[in-house]
């Protein structure tokens, strides 16, 4: 192990400059020099989607640019999984995540999906853009005992309450217990609309989803 000045900018310049195959070489660097895997994930890569949400917002990038950070942080999530999660954890049960309909951010969902998958847990994975029918499909065919929804659009968070409101119709609900998150998602939504847990972040998300399961 060696020596972490602790600086995560270059991680998180590599990212808004969406230079895929750099950020993997950044990221087992800072590894190999000991820096903790979460200080790589929230102080470079999602620090450095901020900085390129916030040049999106102002018009100063646009959805090319965000594509490519995007890609790279692919990239450099699937180099830090490894660290990220623990090894030769007993799996304990399945659980269900996507992204709701209408919505194709997927960079949050994917780490969510890592972190649960860490704890031993088997995630079924139905991407993004995901219809409440084809939500209520996995739920009958699979053992899954919690849902994951992901939501990033201030619109498209509404339809985590339509998932909950088509299961209570389908006589579903209790089946399942409903994790929601998202930039936009708050606990008072999430106790609005019926959810069982709202969490912040992924690792949060990964400890409460546990939870269900003991
Ligand atoms: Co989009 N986009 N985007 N975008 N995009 C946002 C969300 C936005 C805030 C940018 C901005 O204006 N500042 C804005 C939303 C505004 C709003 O609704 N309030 C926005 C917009 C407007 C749009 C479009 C409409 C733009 C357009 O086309 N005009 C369009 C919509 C497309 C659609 O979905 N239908 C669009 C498109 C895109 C891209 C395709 C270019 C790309 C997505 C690529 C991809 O995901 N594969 C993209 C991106 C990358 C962003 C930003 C820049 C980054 C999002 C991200 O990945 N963050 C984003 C700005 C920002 O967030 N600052 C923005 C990093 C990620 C790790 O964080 O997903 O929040 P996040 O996940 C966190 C937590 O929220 C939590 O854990 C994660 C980390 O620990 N979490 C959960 C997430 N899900 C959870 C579930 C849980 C628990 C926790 O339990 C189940």
């Amino acid at each position: 192990m060696g020596d972490f000045s602790g600086n995560f900018n270059e991680i998180s310049e590599l990212l808004q400059r969406g230079k895929a195959k750099d950020i993997v070489v950044a990221v087992q660097k800072a590894l190999d020099a000991g820096a903790p895997p979460s200080d790589i994930l929230e102080k470079g890569l999602i620090s450095g989607m901020g900085i390129i949400g916030g040049k999106f917002k102002r018009g100063e990038v646009f959805v090319p640019e965000v594509l490519v950070a995007a890609r790279a942080m692919n990239h450099a999530s699937a180099a830090l999984k490894p660290a990220l999660t623990q090894a030769g954890v007993e799996p304990v049960g399945q659980a269900i995540i996507c992204t709701v309909k209408g919505d194709l951010h997927d960079i949050g969902k994917n780490l969510v999906k890592m972190m649960i998958e860490g704890k031993g847990i088997e995630v079924i994975d139905l991407g993004v853009d995901c219809s409440s029918n084809k939500i209520i499909d996995a739920v009958q065919s699979s053992n899954a005992r919690v849902l994951c929804l992901s939501a990033l659009l201030t619109t498209t968070m509404l339809a985590q309450k339509e998932v909950i409101d088509t299961l209570k119709t389908a006589g579903l609900r209790d089946r399942v217990k409903i994790m929601v998150g998202g930039a936009p998602v708050t606990q008072n939504f999430a106790d609005e609309i019926g959810a069982d847990a709202y969490t912040p972040d992924a690792a949060s998300a990964a400890e409460v989803c546990r939870s269900f399961y003991s």
